[in-house]
């Protein structure tokens, strides 16, 4: 097969990460032709820099053409219930207790964050959404397990698990983000983070559940109501004052599904609330009680908790979107690269809808290039983008910024502190700075 008449490779010889790159364009080709968005991942580049210096290991395995070139057939170990990883990846989630409160003892974390170094795509796996949990994982019972739902309605009604399974279902890939993500920069950036610490408290998954419309029709929610209360069934008695906004009506729902299985007990077994574009915190998980009211109820966790601090001494409360956002998973914070060819990855998401473009700067923010981004894009969810570079081997700064189709930008860190001060400690959404030293060392560092 002849690709761009530079070099010959049957498919069947060709290393997988050349398929997916050239399989990855293809797919971009068309969807960006209409959208209008310039082509930035090349081919012709991605080749061309192959067969220069620090691809010509990719270049080689490409070019050549025999079966000496594979490992031989393996005969295989017994199948089972289920697949577990390959003992080869070490993949895990990171437990720690606060803002640079790193490598505690799992009893003392307070949350458990994403590896996005070394994820691709834009599902993150079950067992590695991140998770945050203010009492530990209460073990519920699903036959036991009940949703009340009630106040001002016309019909107060209470729903086991298996009444929600036989209700039209909804699914829907959306983000889950933390207000903590970010947290680690607000006020200083220490060197030695890796993106999972920055940023891992954000994860995208497939929830399946009720629609909240469905579920408010059955009770007949009073006109007058325009609040809702959700609770959770755990220790921590997590409870939130929900505006019913038209966004919030059509597209929250109650989900007992994640990734195709029943929810798994860490992120809210039987059911939680999903809350596309919302507050980490609103996403009630082992969701006991819906009640509904004129009016916010003001608890300890819209009071006391996830209100931000600004630099006035004010406190804003009932921030609840989560901002537009992106960050460069690779090379990313306590990386090393290569000068060369070196592909730029990471992704973005925006709390109102999907994400519109990701320009990528590899020279400080002097010029930014826009990346491609992996389709299908899709709304209130993760968006993986990715861009050719070649590094020049000279000390750099590469930074990502994104914007969603409601045309909001992801400011620089000094607009978003000029604007939010720095005594807040939630919904950091700055632009993420990756410094890269002569030695190729990737570091995090605020601007
Ligand atoms: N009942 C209950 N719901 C909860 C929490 C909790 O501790 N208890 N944590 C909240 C917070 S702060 C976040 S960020 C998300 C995290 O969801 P996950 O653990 O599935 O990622 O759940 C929210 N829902
Ligand atoms: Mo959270």
């Amino acid at each position: 097969m002849a690709i761009d008449g530079l070099i010959t490779i049957p498919m069947s010889s060709r290393p997988q990460e050349t398929i997916d790159t050239l399989e990855t364009e293809a797919r971009a080709t068309n969807e960006t032709g209409t959208a209008g968005v310039p082509r930035t991942l090349s081919r012709r580049g991605f080749i061309a820099a192959s067969t220069g210096l620090a691809g010509s290991v990719v270049a080689g395995h490409a070019a050549a053409d025999s079966l000496a070139d594979v490992p031989p057939r393996e005969p295989g170990a017994d199948l089972s219930s289920h697949s577990e990883r390959s003992k080869y990846v070490k993949i895990d989630r990171v437990p720690e207790a606060g803002p640079g409160m790193r490598n505690v003892d799992p009893d003392n974390a307070i949350n458990a964050k994403t590896p996005h170094q070394k994820l691709v795509g834009n599902i993150t796996p079950t067992d590695l959404h991140y998770e945050r949990s203010h009492a530990g994982v209460p073990d519920i019972d699903p036959a036991q397990h009940r949703l009340l739902i009630h106040g001002m309605v016309q019909k107060p009604l209470v729903f086991s698990v298996d009444d929600l399974k036989a209700m039209p279902s909804v699914s829907r890939v959306v983000f889950i983000e933390c207000t903590g993500n970010g947290w680690e920069n607000w006020k200083k950036a220490d060197p030695d983070l890796t993106v999972q610490h920055t940023h891992g408290l954000i994860s995208t998954n497939e929830w399946t559940g009720v629609s909240l419309k469905f579920l408010i029709d059955l009770v007949g929610k009073e006109r007058g109501s325009n609040w809702m209360l959700a609770e959770g069934g755990d220790g921590a008695g997590v409870d939130r004052s929900i505006p019913l906004t038209d966004e919030i009506l059509s597209e929250a729902f109650v989900a007992y599904g994640q990734n195709g299985e029943p929810l798994r007990p860490a992120h809210g077994f039987p059911m939680r609330l999903i809350m596309p574009g919302f507050e980490g915190n609103l996403n009630i998980k082992w969701l006991r009680r819906l009640k509904f009211g004129d009016q916010p109820w003001m608890t300890r966790w819209e009071t006391a908790r996830y209100t931000q601090l600004l630099a006035d001494g004010k406190a804003r409360q009932f921030q609840l979107r989560m901002e537009t956002n992106s960050v460069i998973t690779q090379p990313s914070g306590m990386m090393e690269i290569r000068p060369g060819y070196n592909r730029i990855t990471g992704f973005a998401w925006s709390g109102h809808g999907k994400i519109a473009k990701v320009e990528v700067s590899t020279d400080g923010t002097k010029s930014w290039k826009v990346a491609q981004l992996n389709y299908p894009v899709l709304p209130k969810a993760q968006t993986r983008f990715q861009i050719d570079w070649d590094w020049d081997g000279k000390p750099t700064k590469i930074v990502s910024r994104a914007t969603d189709d409601k045309g909001n930008l992801q400011p620089d860190r000094a607009s978003f502190i000029a604007r939010n001060g720095t005594n807040a400690l939630f919904h950091y959404s700055a632009q993420q700075t990756w410094s890269i030293d002569e030695a190729g060392r990737v570091r995090n560092v605020l601007a």
